[in-house]
């Protein structure tokens, strides 16, 4: 019989030695959470772990025990090594010289023995790229949101075995082992069961205090604290099964939703000052430039929360957009744009498809490179976004008398 998704990942997890564990970009509570939780679970059966996430973490969860154990990169794999075996020219000196063409981009190595010969066959070439036995990425829908880590070194992923554990619907099955459970509220929650088994298999309680913590930040999260329609029965009986074994519930709520620093509340005065209402279709939606974010002392991080606790409480609304502008290192700013259904009959993940988003069917995000006048490209945004709904959800034509005429 073939196996589950989740004996798979067991069967994987057991034969493997070093594991990377990995999350997205940008990473929410539960990213941050069930990135944390297996990280630890698998150090404490033997694992040889390396917990990696690209891009900045927000201080919120900075309660969060050994956060400081997740790196933003991997260390090595720049080195590009060409061994040549000698033994043909061994007697003599090497000379060794480069041409780099930058206009063909083209680098030549030149090795010039002073006696002998060197051929095609005394060549070979490595790396120095770290060995992983297996890589997990938790909470990604498409492996190019791991940003760096993956642009950096997409080699790994091409040979080492990847576990894909993920609840989003959009999600895209790039792994080998693909566990992704739609009807799971987050990540955190699919963990729970795989951390139940292993601490069986391994005779060892992996839902510590600080697991189970770890684990119901994401639960928290994910659902809003419960309040999101998503909402599940069996978010309620996980989450009541991991404040028995010990998570810290009471300091998530006070650090998540009852904590903000002034940066914070500045910022999201920030977001209140520039909203507008549209009428037609009825949404809401507000926009934060980089220049806002500078003169406000705040990090895009930040905005994390924003859209749920202010945006979404507009009464009357079909959904809500927030946009922020975000500086990248490498191609340019971007405009990163996140939206929530407040209709129960809204789906934000199609309208952020448009634009090569994805997500949830109640909460989807998409990017954009910025262009031009700010202004002007939010407005087109959402206009797009207008368009689309409004066609989407226009109701069925009935056919009129006159088409039902027969008579010509
Ligand atoms: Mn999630």
């Amino acid at each position: 019989m073939e196996l589950t998704p989740k004996q798979q990942t067991i069967e994987l997890i057991k034969q493997a030695q070093t594991i990377l564990v990995t999350t997205h970009k940008n990473p929410d509570g539960d990213a941050i959470g069930s990135l944390l939780a297996l990280g630890q679970s698998l150090s404490a059966i033997g694992k040889t772990v390396t917990m990696v996430c690209n891009g900045e973490i927000s201080a919120l969860f900075s309660f969060l025990p050994h956060l400081k154990d997740i790196k933003s990169t991997l260390d090595g794999g720049r080195e590009f090594i060409i061994t040549i075996d000698t033994t043909q020219s061994s007697e003599g000196e090497l000379k060794l010289g480069y041409k780099h063409d930058k206009t063909a981009k083209k680098l030549s190595i030149v090795v010039t023995p002073s006696r002998g010969l060197l051929r095609k066959e005394n060549v070979s070439f490595s790396s120095n790229l770290p060995h992983f036995d297996a890589v997990i990425a938790l909470d990604v829908p498409d492996i190019e949101r791991l940003g760096a880590l993956y642009d950096d070194y997409t080699q790994i992923f091409f040979e080492t075995p990847v576990i894909n554990i993920d609840h989003h619907a959009s999600n895209d099955h790039f792994g080998k082992i693909n566990w992704v459970d739609l009807t799971a509220t987050s990540t955190c929650e699919i963990l729970v069961s795989l951390l139940e088994s292993m601490s069986a298999s391994n005779n060892t309680k992996l839902l510590t205090d600080d697991v189970a913590t770890y684990l119901l930040t994401g639960i928290i999260t994910d659902t809003g604290s419960f309040q999101n329609a998503s909402t599940t029965p069996k978010s309620f009986t996980v989450a009541a099964q991991l404040v028995g074994a010990g998570a810290r519930q009471q300091e998530i709520i006070k650090r998540l939703f009852k904590t903000k620093p002034l940066t914070t509340l500045k910022l999201w005065g920030t977001v209140l000052s520039n909203i507008t209402l549209e009428a037609n279709p009825p949404c809401v939606w507000s926009a934060v430039s980089i220049e806002e974010l500078d003169a406000v002392g705040a990090t895009p991080a930040e905005l994390t929360g924003v859209i749920d606790e202010l945006l979404k409480s507009t009464p009357d609304v079909d959904f809500a957009l927030l946009i922020s502008e975000r500086r990248s290192p490498t191609n340019g700013n971007t405009l990163h744009a996140s939206m929530r259904a407040i209709a129960p009959s809204v789906d934000v993940s199609a309208l952020a498809h448009i634009f090569g988003g994805g997500g949830h069917t109640q909460a989807a995000a998409f990017e954009q490179p910025r262009a031009g006048n700010l202004h002007e490209q939010t407005r087109t945004i959402i206009d797009s976004i207008k368009k689309e709904y409004t066609r989407s959800t226009r109701p069925l034509e009935l056919p009129s008398d006159d088409d039902l005429s027969l008579d010509s």
